[in-house]
């Protein structure tokens, strides 16, 4: 192949949120843009389906070792982003085995991949702020000592460690970038973000009347999805393989960004929300707040998107989406 031709990049859980950002950054980067996607009985590229003609697609598991080296070796990409995890932390209780084979083992099996077909291939983990769980110390940097509080959180800690490992060991450009938690429209429902900018619409349009949510104090460092995934592109354009702590430098409680998402149309929050323990983990990180002074210097990366911005945004395109599902239903 001659050499000035497209640089090939292949993404895994390119049908997640962040997976469907990169593909779109990658695409305006020049790049061939390969997706692994596991087979499933209905299509789930929904996030990607605006794009879909420009990406391919191919067909894999992270569960499943020969289909993963078979992806890696017929595709033979220059970058790797393994973004494909079991990433919701509630459900890592309920199915903490399946989460560690995916979430865990399955960084593994990427990487033996890797290390079979061509270990010159840049390599990058979908780390967590998960991981720091009972925070050590306050701001979280990449030296912080581990302590994860979820099977989800515990998973991530060993596909971290094994991304260390591989570079060590086989002097592979394999990273960890360690996001804290980041939204955008495309967010799953079942996160509080989402839960919450969606609910507002709905209770707004009047469909629906209550928020149940669980705990309203934890805090988080929440930052906009698309800033985050050109952090996850620096990383592998960088001469040495370096890991990243890549957040906002801000922490805000559930509560706070309630209030925020229910003034955003003219709500009061309190009337709305119902603390239902339903909802409460069997152990829960009570506060993440990164410190990205590393990634602003050296790789000039800074997060674009104000706190208050995002839940606007969120909240703005809940809106519409449900506007525009009413105007649907009251035609026909
Ligand atoms: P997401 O929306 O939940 O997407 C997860 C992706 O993984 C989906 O495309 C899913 O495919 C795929 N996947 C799951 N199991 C798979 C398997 N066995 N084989 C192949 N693909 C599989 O997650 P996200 O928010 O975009 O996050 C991307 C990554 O960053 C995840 O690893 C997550 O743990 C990590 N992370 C996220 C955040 C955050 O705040 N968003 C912060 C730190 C780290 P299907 O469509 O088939 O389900
Ligand atoms: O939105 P969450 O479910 O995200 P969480 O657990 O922080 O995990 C997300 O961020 C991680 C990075 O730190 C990622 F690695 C992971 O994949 C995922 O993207 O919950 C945020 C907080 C929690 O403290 C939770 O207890 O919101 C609290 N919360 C309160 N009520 C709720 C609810 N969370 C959810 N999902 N649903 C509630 O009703």
């Amino acid at each position: 192949m001659a050499s000035d031709s497209p640089r090939r990049a292949m993404i895994t859980g390119i049908t997640g949120q962040d997976g469907s950002y990169l593909a779109e950054l990658l695409l305006d980067e020049g790049y061939d843009v390969y997706g692994m996607v596991r087979r499933t009985s209905t299509e789930t590229i929904e996030r990607v389906n605006h794009i879909k003609e420009r990406l391919n697609f191919v067909a894999a598991d992270l569960t499943d070792q020969t289909s993963v080296i078979d992806a890696v070796n017929d595709v033979r990409p220059h970058e790797i982003y393994n973004l494909a995890a079991q990433s919701f932390v509630p459900t890592s209780w309920k199915q903490p085995i399946f989460t560690g084979n995916v979430t865990a083992l399955g960084v593994t099996r990427m990487l033996e991949a890797v290390r079979m077909v061509d270990k010159s291939i840049k390599f990058y983990q979908a780390s967590s702020s998960e991981m720091f769980g009972d925070v050590r110390e306050t701001p979280q940097t990449e030296l912080t000592p581990l302590y994860p509080r979820s099977p989800y959180g515990v998973a991530k800690c060993y596909g971290h460690y094994i991304t260390i490992n591989y570079r060590e060991s086989y002097d592979m450009f394999a990273v960890s970038g360690i996001l804290f938690n980041h939204e955008s429209p495309r967010r799953g429902l079942e996160f509080v973000t989402r839960k919450i900018t969606n609910a507002v619409a709905r209770i707004k349009l009047g469909l629906q009347d209550e928020l149940r949510l669980g705990n309203l104090d934890a805090k988080r460092d929440w930052g906009f999805a698309l800033d985050y995934v050109r952090a996850q592109w620096l990383m592998l354009q960088q001469d040495d393989p370096e890991d990243f702590v890549i957040s906002s430098g801000e922490t805000h409680s559930v509560r706070e960004f309630c209030r925020i998402a229910f003034e955003h149309v003219g709500l009061d929050w309190e009337k709305y929300v119902v603390v239902d323990p339903k909802f409460y983990r069997p152990a829960e990180v009570k506060l993440l707040l990164g410190d990205c002074s590393k990634a602003r210097e050296k790789l000039g990366w800074i997060p674009e998107t104000s706190f208050a911005a995002l839940v606007q945004m969120m909240v703005d395109a809940d809106m519409l989406r449900h506007k525009a599902e009413l105007a649907v239903s009251q035609k026909s």
